[in-house]
């Protein structure tokens, strides 16, 4: 492995680090010298679905403070966007701690207020002196804190049943393709908060459509038949989207969760597309579905025992899920309890699911270029978890060395010296690792970090590389600097494994200025490769009534291609392009 002295940096988004729990707890009274809760901590799960719900005082008891129902319900809506995705859903704990009455009580209303104030240096952002929240709402929390949580509703089966629509059925959809769209070459793009996604012609950057999709809609996914697009919302809305039609269109839809962000559909021979599943945050389920018509088949909870601890954890959420190449079966990751399933879907009745012990707070994760190893990010233990889709098990554990891994899907690429391998960035860190993937050919660099070097800052989200280039893309959309969260780092690797003791050298894409937005902030995020892998696109992300653009780059000459500019391109954030999320290249 290549080490290097890590250069005087500000190691940035300390408070990335500190959002998530990864610094040593101090209490309120010793009030931290101030600090922002910086972009990082809108990267905390935000239950704006939940927060939505109507909920109602639990049980009062006479000792309660008094708190009016609009006063609970404007605290329980404060709580579920801003605190359940770090405190839980319940209160009792996930990368935060619990805050359950007996502690909440126990501390007491001052602390609380001073706690919500002034934060904490583990990583509980300053709500009162950033103006997060006002005195009054910080007063209502502090008030609510003190109160049993709401449990929210569940959503089982009647839920989704009633939720399930077929807009087209199977028998009456085209028998071949209505439109002249270069399908592969098409990119969905997730707008993320007009609850909408664009279907962008890759060859002629029109927009083909703009289909309503779930709340604050998260990400696309591919059938493996490459015709129908399956998009996520935040609230569990699952579209399926006939990519066929004359305009393509929504044929199907069905809510699985009040909290969701994953979604895939059955990829092994024989079984291409018979199902689909989607996995939710609250309630901490997933649910597996008709490919066809998404009619839901089988709801599998994951509360359960926390692998390590073996204590029970009532909310364990579904982060990524993908589809195995090797065997019928996902491949769901459980967050707070560490746990990768395989779940076997050929007999829904008799369900077999092989669980594995990995690591706390799995959040996203790719295939490696065999499609055989998924590795996943511990992202809060900054560890990446190996596993071997071939033989369902736990191949490796691997420190990165970096704070909060954040890979997206990853990158793979064949390493100048180290043979094969797979890239994750970091959220909390400027550092780049390289892991290696290639136990027959280079058996020593196997599963190990075999580089690990800087890009252009932390607050790093998505790195991406494509088999016809030589380029390795490193966003940093979450650094406070907006120079930095408005450019990309590119990397040559034909270039690296050079001096061991110098880093690879990169060239910084100056993507925001090429969109040439003046106003707002925006913040340059996920790297998507076109189908041939020629053209790289960037989302300028910026506020949600400012303008944002899609910018293309030419991946041989780094230089800019395109921006794409429409007023429906509401903070555009994930892109999909077809073949390559079919596919499963990156
Ligand atoms: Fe995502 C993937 C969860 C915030 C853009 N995001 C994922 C996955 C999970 C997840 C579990 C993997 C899905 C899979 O592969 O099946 N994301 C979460 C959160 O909990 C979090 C931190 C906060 C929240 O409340 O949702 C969060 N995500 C964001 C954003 O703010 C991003 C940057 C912008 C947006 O559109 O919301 C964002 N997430 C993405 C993208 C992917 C993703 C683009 C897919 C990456 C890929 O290449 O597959």
């Amino acid at each position: 492995m290549t080490t290097r002295a890590r250069p005087a940096r500000t190691v940035l988004l300390g408070t990335v680090a500190l959002f998530l729990g990864l610094a040593a707890p101090v209490i309120a009274e010793d009030k931290p010298k101030d600090h922002t809760d910086g972009p990082a901590a809108a990267y905390e799960p935000s239950m704006t679905t939940l927060g939505q719900i109507q909920v109602e005082i639990p049980g009062r008891k006479p000792d309660d403070p008094v708190m009016t129902q609009e006063e609970f319900q404007k605290a329980a809506t404060i709580y579920f966007e801003r605190c359940a995705g770090c405190h839980g859903v319940l209160r009792k704990g996930a990368t935060g701690k619990p805050l359950t009455t007996d502690i909440t009580r126990e501390n007491g209303y001052d602390y609380l207020a001073s706690f919500i104030t002034y934060g904490s240096p583990a990583g509980m952002p300053n709500w009162g002196t950033s103006g997060a929240l006002s005195e009054e709402d910080v007063d209502l929390m502090a008030r609510y804190l003190l109160l049993e949580p709401p449990a929210p509703p569940e959503w089982g089966m009647p839920e989704m049943l009633a939720s399930w629509k077929v807009v087209v059925k199977p028998e009456d959809r085209p028998k071949e393709k209505m439109n002249d769209i270069d399908i592969d070459n098409l990119m969905s793009v997730t707008l993320r908060d007009a609850g909408q996604v664009a279907l962008i012609d890759g060859g002629t950057y029109e927009i083909k459509a703009v289909i309503d999709t779930g709340y604050a809609v998260h990400i696309s996914r591919i059938s493996a038949s490459g015709r129908y697009l399956f998009v996520i919302g935040r609230d569990g809305l699952v579209n399926m989207i006939d990519l066929w039609m004359e305009t393509p269109g929504t044929v199907a839809s069905i809510k699985i969760g009040i909290e969701a962000r994953s979604i895939e559909t059955s990829k092994f021979e024989g079984w291409e597309d018979k199902l689909a599943i989607a996995g939710a945050y609250w309630p901490p389920q997933y649910v597996i579905m008709d490919g066809d018509t998404l009619e839901p088949k089988k709801i599998v909870s994951t509360r359960g025992m926390i692998y390590d601890e073996q204590t029970y954890h009532p909310e364990p959420r579904v982060a990524s899920i993908l589809s195995s190449h090797f065997k019928p079966e996902f491949i769901v990751n459980v967050k707070e309890t560490g746990k990768i399933l395989f779940v076997d879907y050929t007999d829904l009745k008799n369900l077999k699911v092989t669980e594995i012990e990995a690591e706390r707070f799995l959040h996203d994760g790719g295939f490696d270029s065999t499609k055989r190893y998924f590795l996943v990010a511990a992202n809060q233990r900054g560890k990446i978890a190996v596993v071997d889709t071939k033989e369902d098990k736990l191949t490796a554990l691997v420190e990165t060395g970096g704070q909060t891994p954040h890979p997206g899907r990853g990158a793979n690429f064949t390493h100048p010296v180290y043979g094969p391998v797979w890239a994750t960035s970091h959220l909390g860190d400027e550092s780049i690792a390289l892991i290696g993937t290639d136990p027959e050919g280079h058996p020593d660099q196997a599963w190990k970090v075999v580089d690990s070097f800087f890009g252009l800052g932390g607050g790093s989200l998505f790195i991406k590389t494509h088999p016809n280039s030589t380029h390795l893309y490193v966003d940093a959309p979450l650094n406070p600097d907006a120079e930095i969260s408005g450019s990309v780092a590119v990397f040559d690797i034909t270039a690296m494994g050079g001096d061991p003791n110098v880093d690879p050298e990169y060239t910084t894409l100056p993507i925001a200025e090429w969109a040439g937005i003046p106003e707002g902030q925006p913040r340059v995020v996920q790297p998507e490769f076109n189908k041939d892998g020629t053209e790289v696109w960037f989302s300028v992300w910026n506020g949600k009534d400012q303008e944002s653009a899609i910018v293309v780059v030419d991946d041989k000459t780094l230089e800019l291609k395109t921006v794409i500019k429409d007023p429906r391109l509401v903070t555009p954030t994930g892109k999909f392009n077809v073949l390559n999320t079919k596919d499963d290249v990156y």
